[in-house]
């Protein structure tokens, strides 16, 4: 019987379960079931309908599981990924305290003060070589009123806690919550200290690659798979997953994981947490297979998907983009990287008052966007060569932002350097590997490398060289 993996991976405006295959030249993706998710105001703040989002993950299994008998196949293994940083605190048997919060809610904009005069950012820096995001979690849990009652879960911890009932931290995510020690991958036991965060709040750790468990009898039953079912420990933090599966075949490449945000760097053996480092705001998160991903989120398509809900169904993204391109260059730009756009709502005046221009069409406002990420790259790419010693020949984007030919192709401008744009779906595409490897589909042993070389395999991606009119060179 042909084996196949279900990833599940949900982001911050959707969310699919995808059936992963292993083919002779590489893996192949089907995505069974798709199903929106944002942010919601629920009980005075915003937060995330945790409640619907694991119904449709229990849909999106069974489609799954209806799909592979259809074949004659069987889901070997489950690996869940998601966003970062956010959590969800459960009582001791195991229901949530309430919706968890997501990191776009206001409560932390207090509370890092409050952090930083227990712990100084200097001694966090050093510590996990966190970059500073208002929205980390060790600034949520500071303003969380009641940490005693049980313990935290990362959302995609809490999903794999409720398919197996086995309660973990997947290390590459745990790296999001600024109380990862970055030179020994373990918890700072003295930071939960110092900041009166019982240092049992998260439950131990496990790496990318391990199997969490199998299915509760309660989930096979509904979903009709086999209890023996496994649920692997991917790189649960979704950037994680997508990095592991950037089809690079050269050692100097940057990345730029292109979705809600714009995840903007490099991969190293080692975290820098020098002074210059911490200033940039570089970030040391944890990947698979104990890589660095140094990086900076800069801004993302959160910009554009927040526009296009506010002007409604007649603005469509495909006409919006065409008339943007047929704009010319060195038009308005903002900082797009700003924590002043972190919030939901009424984008389009926000950008229009930030860029201090008129921006008068939907697409002059698309095109700053478009123009503003493209500088924001190339300033950031510039950052991690010179802060990293590692020079950068090629930039690959994966993820949604692939699929925009415009942003690709401004992003080459900038930065002057070849851009290689695909697949879309790294971050699946990863999770789906690192179930592979793990069952001995691609090679107990595979490196990343080989993770990559696999992907190169079946991946479609596309060129975009400098135009000569704006290539530095
Ligand atoms: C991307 C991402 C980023 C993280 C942000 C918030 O989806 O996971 O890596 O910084 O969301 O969790």
């Amino acid at each position: 019987m042909t084996q196949v993996y279900a990833a599940v991976d949900i982001g911050a405006s959707s969310g699919r379960v995808i059936l992963g295959r292993m083919g002779a030249d590489g893996p192949t993706l089907d995505v069974v079931h798709r199903f929106p998710n944002g942010v919601q105001e629920i009980d005075g703040a915003l937060r995330w309908d945790f409640t619907a989002l694991f119904d449709e993950v229990l849909r999106g299994l069974t489609l799954a599981r209806e799909q592979a008998d259809a074949k004659g196949e069987r889901i070997v293994s489950i690996g869940v990924d998601t966003w970062a940083v956010d959590y969800g605190l459960v009582y001791d048997d195991g229901a949530l305290t309430s919706q968890p919060h997501s990191y776009r809610d206001s409560r932390t904009a207090e509370v890092a003060g409050t952090v930083h005069e227990k712990v100084p950012f200097e001694r966090l820096y050093e510590t996990s070589g966190l970059q500073f995001l208002p929205f980390n979690t060790i600034y949520q849990l500071a303003a969380e009123p009641n940490l005693e009652n049980g313990q935290s879960l990362l959302i995609p911890d809490l999903l794999g806690f409720r398919l197996t009932g086995e309660r973990r931290t997947e290390v590459t995510n745990a790296s999001t919550t600024g109380l990862l020690d970055a030179s020994t991958g373990n918890f700072a036991g003295e930071l939960f200290d110092t900041l009166g965060i019982p240092r049992t709040l998260f439950p131990p750790l496990i790496e990318a690659g391990n199997t969490l468990g199998t299915l509760l009898p309660a989930i096979a039953d509904h979903t009709g798979l086999d209890p023996a079912t496994k649920v692997i420990a991917v790189g649960s933090h979704d950037t994680a997953s997508a990095v592991a599966a950037v089809p690079a075949g050269q050692d100097n490449f940057a990345y730029i994981s292109s979705g809600t945000w714009s995840l903007v760097g490099v991969e190293l053996h080692e975290p820098i947490r020098t002074g210059e480092s911490r200033a940039a705001n570089f970030t040391n998160e944890r990947g698979v297979d104990g890589t660095i991903r140094y990086l900076r989120n800069c801004g993302g398509l959160w910009l554009l998907s927040e526009c296009l809900r506010e002007w409604g169904a007649e603005v469509t993204l495909e006409d919006v983009l065409a008339d943007a391109a047929a704009l010319p260059a060195g038009g308005p730009t903002i900082d797009a990287d700003s924590d002043a756009f972190i919030a939901p709502g009424n984008m389009p005046a926000r950008i229009r008052e930030a860029a201090g221009a008129a921006l008068e069409s939907e697409a002059a406002v698309v095109r700053c966007i478009l123009d503003s990420l493209a500088q924001v790259y190339a300033r950031t790419l510039a950052q991690a060569a010179e802060l990293s010693g590692r020079p950068i020949d090629v930039v690959h984007i994966v993820g949604g932002g692939s699929q925009n030919r415009l942003l690709c192709q401004l992003t080459a401008d900038a930065t002057g350097l070849p851009v290689v744009a695909g697949p879309v779906e790294a971050t699946a595409l990863g999770n789906v590997l690192v179930q592979a490897r793990a069952d001995g589909a691609l090679g107990k042993n595979a490196t990343l490398k080989e993770i990559r070389a696999a992907v190169r395999g079946t991946a479609q991606t596309s060129r975009y060289e400098p135009s000569k009119a704006f290539s530095t060179t």
